[in-house]
């Protein structure tokens, strides 16, 4: 039996996390729900966009799975918050061609692996109505810390190759730490190639050549702006999951925000709300049935007949749900 801490959050968060409730009930596997609230309507409500209690449910949990979460002027962002509680430092974002999807190439298979604790997301800003500033932290601790697990990813998908990102030509001090540090763990992996580019040539090779590269490692913001990016390559954030991973815990979320110009629609396109159960299941040793929920999403998105708006479909949120727990029972 797993404890799986449930948080829909906002907008389309609560329909694909209603979607991805229906698929898991429909495995073979046993699961308990703990209900938790954060977002925006739950600062409504509470006064507060992450409860305590919601903390508490997520940390005693076997794993989080999280809807999506809309920005509530003047509060901390609760997802931000929640990975920090948590102390899931690394966030998993596998990007890859789907057959029947208007991709920019078809043999696109990299995962982007970024920081999630500190750079441009420390959320400590100041100032006053002239002039505001936000830091950006930088730890030599967390950047090796995050290196590691990009190279031990690349092992573990059986690639050659990985990519640093950075601007250590601006911010010498801070991704000069960054860079060096990739570098130094790179030594205790010399069968693994290294490279680094600087943001702004990544942001244009990943639309030039993006089947050239295998992981990606980069700092909170890079790594959260170079993963919309990438999504865009292979048919939109419908498609793009994601896994916030630490040392104790694993919280689990698409990474698509809650989209308030289609919530309530039920057109959200579940898929990568389901994909992230599937690295979840992944975290928790069920590879078999992960493997079986990837290989129906790829079946029924190759089908072409029932998909969401955002791939050029009519399907409702359940149809295409439906489709999927279709051909895994
Ligand atoms: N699933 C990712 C997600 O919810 N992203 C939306 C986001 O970052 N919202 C801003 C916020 O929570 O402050």
């Amino acid at each position: 039996m797993y404890n799986l801490a449930i948080i829909g959050g906002d907008g389309i968060g609560n329909e694909v996390m209603e979607s991805c409730e229906y698929l898991l009930d429909k495995l073979n596997l046993e699961f308990s729900f703990k209900y938790g609230e954060a977002g925006f309507d739950c600062f409504n409500k509470n006064g507060t966009t992450l409860p305590e209690e919601t903390i508490k449910i997520a940390s005693k949990s076997d794993a989080v799975l999280f809807g999506a979460s809309t920005s509530t002027p003047g509060q901390p962002s609760p997802i931000i918050n929640l990975r920090k509680a948590l102390h899931v430092y690394a966030n998993i974002r596998p990007i890859r061609s789907y057959k029947g999807v208007n991709c920019l190439r078809d043999d696109i298979n990299f995962v982007i692996v970024r920081e999630n604790t500190e750079g441009l997301y420390s959320q400590v800003e100041y100032g006053d109505d002239e002039k505001m500033i936000a830091e950006r932290h930088i730890t030599r601790e967390a950047s090796d810390r995050i290196s590691k697990v990009a190279f031990n990813l690349c092992i573990k998908r059986e690639q050659n190759k990985v990519t640093c990102v950075h601007k250590s030509n601006v911010l010498k001090k801070t991704d000069g730490v960054f860079k060096e540090s990739f570098y130094n763990v790179a030594k205790n992996y010399p069968q693994i190639q290294t490279e680094d580019f600087y943001v702004d040539a990544m942001a244009m090779y990943l639309v030039t050549q993006p089947q050239n590269f295998d992981v990606i490692v980069s700092t909170n913001l890079f790594g959260d702006i170079l993963s919309d990016e990438s999504a865009g390559l292979v048919g939109g954030l419908g498609l793009a999951p994601s896994g916030n991973i630490g040392d104790h815990n694993g919280l689990f979320e698409p990474v698509h925000g809650s989209a308030p110009d289609i919530a309530g629609k039920n057109i959200a396109n579940p898929c990568s709300m389901i994909l992230s159960a599937a690295m979840m299941l992944d975290y928790l040793g069920e590879w078999d049935v992960s493997n079986d929920i990837r290989n129906a999403v790829e079946k029924v998105i190759a089908e072409c007949k029932i998909r969401t708006p955002d791939l050029g479909g009519d399907a409702c949120t359940m149809d295409v749900t439906k489709a999927i727990v279709k051909e895994l029972i």
